[in-house]
């Protein structure tokens, strides 16, 4: 494991003076902080989990609950988690965590750069050790690259370091914000397969109009490499979600009951997001030979609409 370092560790280290700084964030945990002509963003070690997005001109892209906890060992709700090596409860697992090892791990940074044309590229870096291999009996390392301009590009690569192939599930667990769910239109999964988590596992086939959320809804969209859009008519805008090496792409949205049912997302939150998730996960999991690499790649973009 990497030594501890501090924010001021980090910032001697990687720092760009009036463009990227590390520091104590929400409740002490270490993130990085990154202002440009092009956008805003603001990312914690803690699971190298991106929690901001604002491209320069628009509202925040990411959706954060007002009541997510930034502690050791608990997730962030909202932003990008970061989902590896399973997705969802561990199947045959019960005591193993919901949504895999990382997104709760302390990550470490690999390198901090500007572009030429501006973008910052931060590079952060996880490792398998004593504790992962107790619970998950695999080595691999995990880098994701996190590039900001006006856009947000996110790489996972997955490297398996040890001497057996593995399978894994992976997804970039994107919470979109929206001004109202029930009034965003999602296209790019037409004539989908997709299994309803809210109805038992159920396989479906999407018809072949825009999607609306008119419920709770928990959707698997399977052997699908479609970019999404999220046209959300109160914020003037669409959202693309475009991916590279994904064939599938959870829909997520509590809805009220499962709203109430979560301490760290407020009751009235649940118009205000809409979970677009690039994955691999289920019948599209990952097999992995030893010393093979894997890389999953999401671009998110907001557009305003043609008033
Ligand atoms: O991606 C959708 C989902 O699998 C939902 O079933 C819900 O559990 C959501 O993830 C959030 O999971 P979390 O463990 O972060 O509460």
């Amino acid at each position: 494991m990497p030594p501890h370092l501090t924010a001021a560790d980090l910032d001697r280290s990687f720092g760009i003076a009036n463009v990227a700084r590390f520091e104590p964030g929400n409740d002490g945990l270490t993130r990085l902080v990154i202002s440009t002509p092009q956008a805003d963003a603001e990312i914690y070690l803690h699971g190298a989990h991106v929690t901001e997005f604002r491209p320069r001109g628009q509202d925040e892209v990411l959706f954060l609950s007002d009541k997510s906890l930034f502690a050791k060992g608990k997730a962030i709700r909202g932003g990008v988690p970061i989902i590896f090596p399973w997705f969802g409860p561990r199947a045959g697992h019960p005591e193993s965590p919901q949504h895999g090892l990382v997104r709760t791990a302390d990550w470490s940074v690999e390198s901090l750069d500007q572009l030429e044309t501006g973008e910052v590229l931060v590079v952060f870096r996880y490792e398998s050790n004593a504790d992962t291999r107790a619970i998950w009996p695999h080595d691999f390392v995990l880098r994701y690259w996190v590039q900001v301009g006006d856009y947000l590009d996110l790489c996972l690569e997955v490297h398996n370091t040890g001497v057996d192939a593995f399978d894994f599930e992976e997804a970039l667990h994107t919470y979109l914000a929206v001004s109202d769910v029930r009034r965003v239109e999602v296209v790019g999964l037409s004539n989908t397969e997709y299994l309803d988590k809210t109805d038992g596992m159920l396989r479906k086939q999407q018809d072949g109009q825009p999607i609306r959320i008119t419920g709770e809804t928990d959707r698997v969209y399977l052997n699908t490499q479609s970019a999404c859009t999220a046209k959300d008519p109160d914020e003037g805008r669409i959202v693309m979600v475009e991916k590279q090496n994904s064939n599938a792409t959870v829909l997520w949205n509590p809805w009220i009951a499962k709203a109430k049912a979560m301490a760290d997302f407020g009751d009235e939150e649940w118009p205000a997001m809409l979970c677009i998730e690039t994955c691999n996960v289920a019948e599209n999991a990952v097999q992995l030979d030893p010393k093979a690499k894997h890389e999953m790649r999401v671009s998110i973009t907001a557009e305003r609409l043609a008033v």
